[in-house]
């Protein structure tokens, strides 16, 4: 680690931002995969109404946070006032509904973490998972995507990094790495702390949005048109920035005593939040703040051997878009175990 050097050859970042640029153009989905979603939405909606007239729908996750990679599977909420059923009952109710209507591969997963529904839309080949009243992935879904709106290099410097995290074996939660959700959170962390700011920290803004979702407030200022341009003074382009990216999680975050918070636009640490002893299965080795639930670690789902994958990972990152010939391709080689 010694020995590293900062880039001093600006010319040699530069050449790759057209390769990236294109890879990010490849990754954005067609509008008509927009409509589909929307289409099926709408006959979900219209089936679940049928049985429960006053529930609605809504999509959350990467198909509505502008995240979302084309042909990905969305993501789809239920809101139903209180029944005389439970969770896990309503599911196996919907899952059985969705049966009768032709829908292909329906399965009801009621003991998951989050219990969803999962089906297979057979026209528009489009995978989808229900979850029942989960209103704060929705709220935190409108914050990703007013922040989206702001700076598009978040965007592209965000698919660049889910695509190396799917290619390389690291967006897995059930294998002990990171969700697609903290990679974003740690992209918008990233841009925050750029100097000048990319972001701004829209919690500590004015209050324009206000939801309680289970007694926790979700409070921020949602008029990001107006904060459109807040970036220009920092003309760093998406090779930097992808260079920077890794180079920050590879050699200088403080995993020992840093937590990233969205929330607050600053580094916490991990004392302030008495994250620094293993609760249970939380471990803490890499401390993202969840912008709402912040008793919430999203890096919690790592432990002491799935920390070493993923700071290798950062570290070979870092490495090969410093020295590799051909960085643009190598930092997504498949990882094969
Ligand atoms: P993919 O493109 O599907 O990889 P995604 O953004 O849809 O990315 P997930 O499918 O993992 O990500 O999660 C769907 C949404 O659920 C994203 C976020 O709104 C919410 N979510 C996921 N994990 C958490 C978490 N640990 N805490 C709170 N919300 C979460
Ligand atoms: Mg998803």
């Amino acid at each position: 680690r010694n020995h590293r050097r900062d880039f001093d050859c600006r010319s040699d970042i530069d050449k790759m931002n057209a390769p990236f640029l294109t890879l990010y153009e490849s990754l954005v989905p067609a509008e008509e995969e927009k409509v589909k979603q929307k289409k099926l939405l709408t006959s979900l909606e219209k089936l679940v109404n049928k049985e429960w007239p006053q529930a609605q729908l809504y999509l959350y996750g990467s198909c509505a946070n502008s995240f979302g990679v084309s042909k990905s599977d969305i993501d789809v909420c239920l809101s139903i006032e209180d029944l005389n059923i439970s969770k896990a009952d309503l599911l196996l109710k919907l899952a059985d509904m969705l049966k009768l209507d032709n829908l292909k591969n329906v399965q009801a997963l009621t003991h998951a973490r989050v219990p969803i529904v999962k089906l297979m839309d057979p026209e528009s080949r489009i995978s989808c998972d229900i979850c029942i009243n989960n209103v704060l992935a929705v709220v935190n879904t409108k914050l990703l995507r007013d922040y989206a709106e702001i700076d598009n290099r978040l965007r592209q410097l965000a698919f660049i990094v889910k695509h190396w995290a799917k290619s390389r074996g690291v967006n897995e939660t059930y294998r002990g790495t990171l969700s697609s959700y903290a990679y974003v959170l740690m992209c918008i962390h990233f841009l925050q702390q750029r100097k000048p700011a990319i972001l701004p920290c829209l919690q500590g803004m004015e209050a324009t949005y206000a939801i309680t979702i289970e007694d926790i407030k979700c409070v921020y200022f949602d008029k990001v048109e107006k904060l459109r341009g807040f970036g220009a003074r920092n003309r760093e382009s998406i090779s930097q920035l992808v260079w920077a990216f890794f180079d920050y999680w590879a050699f200088r975050h403080d995993y020992a005593n840093s937590v990233i918070s969205v929330r607050t636009g600053s580094i916490l640490s991990k004392r302030a939040k008495d994250w620094t002893r293993r609760i249970g299965n939380d471990r803490h080795l890499i401390c993202i703040e969840d912008p709402f639930e912040i008793s919430h670690d999203l890096g919690r789902v790592v432990d002491k051997y799935t920390i070493k994958v993923l700071r290798e990972e950062f570290e070979r990152a870092a490495n090969v878009l410093q020295y590799d010939r051909n960085p643009c391709v190598t930092l997504f080689d498949p990882y094969v175990p």
